[in-house]
């Protein structure tokens, strides 16, 4: 059994943590230059001004993926680097590397999406006030026809904003992510909404100067399902997933897809009683709700791990206590390969809409062993399982059109700094050395395959 004829296999990454350069051929700070050199904010003071050196070593990466057979690859565009400066100025130094950057894909047959904003806001629009500031989702809307306009005729497919969800809970709720300031529930609504305009206005300005191209958004939240054999999604499975809990019982209120995906894809937010942002949302401009859902190709989801539920005494679906020692990823997050079935399944019977896996994958704690290779069984079991999941969803019907692994080289994992490696390609940070793991070779063989040795 096998994925469905042109299903997509790729991997992903985003501007600020493989690039480096932060301020080189006229780029100007990021929020995450700034952010990454508060000290106390990140790993050790790690910060993203070298990561993997990829504004000088692109064409290194692009060679290993063309010899990998991968052929779509998901990566975003430091806004900074292409608009330095409040004049709407063009940098072309900034143009012209992700010109070389999308030509280099395209001249090895690897198709290029782009990732417009994945939360390296320009500081000079932060110091206006940021995502608070709804001047910013206009911004963002002249950014994005800049884009779309030059790359069009070489890049077709978009992904506008990647997890809203990490922007307002990390960035403007805990404050362990750029801009790294807290908000009160009401005041994040407000970063939240300008993201939802932001999103809404990217896609006319792309739908302008390329009708026909692949628009999607990227999203993460709470999933929860029940064991295989369930044949229904039962609701409290769509409860667990879709609603949420008091916020007194949920410190991660705010990371879930609806009320990413229901004002994107229905064009309304979600009834969500016990959310802090239900009373705010009810107050917002109708004609904001226009803009905000405009017609979407597909949802694009970053999906890592979910929440197992079981029958209770009383026959109802609780989510399932995890059991001692259940397995997990280095930076302890639990695998959960079922998620990978049911999170599409859920999605689509919400929204559907046709979806893309634009983020799966784990952290391990690679390393170079004494043969000079990266081993990585880790990485190899937990993609063999979620595939198997993604691979029965798609045979049920489920339009998944793609997987794009996280990520193709390790690379700055935030907060975490380099402490976290993520790659199927392993990064030696002394030398800046690439070492495809044992993983690579093992996803080179599912795509030549299209998952039939699964
Ligand atoms: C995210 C981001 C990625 C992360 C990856 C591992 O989903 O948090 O899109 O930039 O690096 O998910 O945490």
């Amino acid at each position: 059994m096998h994925f469905p004829e042109n299903f997509m296999w790729g991997t992903a990454s985003a501007a600020y943590q493989i690039e480096g350069a932060p301020s080189e051929d006229g780029k100007s700070p990021s929020i995450w230059d700034t952010f990454s050199h508060i000290p106390g904010k990140t790993y050790n003071g790690h910060t993203g001004d070298i990561a993997c050196d990829a504004y000088h070593l692109y064409e290194t990466d692009l060679n290993l993926m063309h010899n990998l057979g991968i052929r779509h690859y998901r990566f975003s565009i430091a806004w900074s680097r292409i608009l330095p400066d409040e004049t709407d100025n063009v940098n072309p130094a900034g143009l012209d590397y992700y010109d070389r950057l999308v030509d280099g894909c395209i001249s090895r047959g690897i198709e290029p999406w782009i990732t417009l904003y994945h939360w390296d806001l320009p500081q000079y629009l932060q110091d206006q006030g940021g995502w608070q500031n709804r001047k910013t989702a206009y911004a963002f809307a002249k950014y994005s026809d800049l884009v779309a306009s030059h790359f069009k005729g070489r890049v077709s497919h978009f992904i506008t904003i990647n997890e809203p969800q990490c922007i307002v809970g990390m960035g403007h709720g805990f404050g362990n992510h750029a801009p790294g300031i807290l908000l009160s529930p009401e005041d994040m609504f407000t970063v939240w909404h300008d993201l939802m305009l932001a999103h809404g206005l990217a896609c006319r300005a792309i739908r302008k100067h390329i009708p026909d191209a692949m628009i999607g958004a990227a999203s993460t939240g709470n999933l929860a399902y029940p064991d295989r054999k369930t044949k229904d999604i039962p609701q409290e499975a769509r409860d667990a997933s879709f609603l949420s809990l008091p916020a007194s019982e949920n410190p991660g209120w705010f990371f879930n897809h609806q009320w990413f995906l229901d004002p994107i894809c229905l064009g309304h937010y979600p009834e969500d009683p016990h959310s802090p942002w239900a009373e705010p949302s009810r107050n917002i401009p109708k004609e904001d709700l226009k803009t905000i859902a405009q017609p979407l190709d597909f949802i694009a989801l970053n999906i890592y791990n979910g929440h197992e539920m079981c029958l209770d005494e009383h026959g109802r679906y609780q989510i399932a206590e995890k059991y001692p020692g259940y397995p997990r990823t280095a930076l302890k997050w639990p695998v959960t390969p079922e998620v990978l079935y049911w999170g599409p399944r859920l999605i689509y019977d919400r929204f559907h809409l046709p979806m893309i896996i634009s983020e799966n994958g784990l952290s391990c704690n690679d390393k170079i062993y004494l043969d000079g290779k990266v081993h990585d069984p880790d990485r190899i079991d937990f993609l063999h399982r979620y595939l198997i999941e993604l691979r029965q969803a798609c045979a049920e019907g489920i339009p998944v059109l793609a997987y794009l692994h996280w990520a193709f080289t390790d690379n700055y994992e935030w907060h975490s700094g380099y402490e976290e490696r993520f790659g199927l390609v392993y990064i030696d940070y002394r030398n800046q050395e690439r070492i495809p793991k044992d993983s690579a070779y093992w996803y080179q063989e599912t795509i030549l395959t299209n998952g039939e040795n699964l």
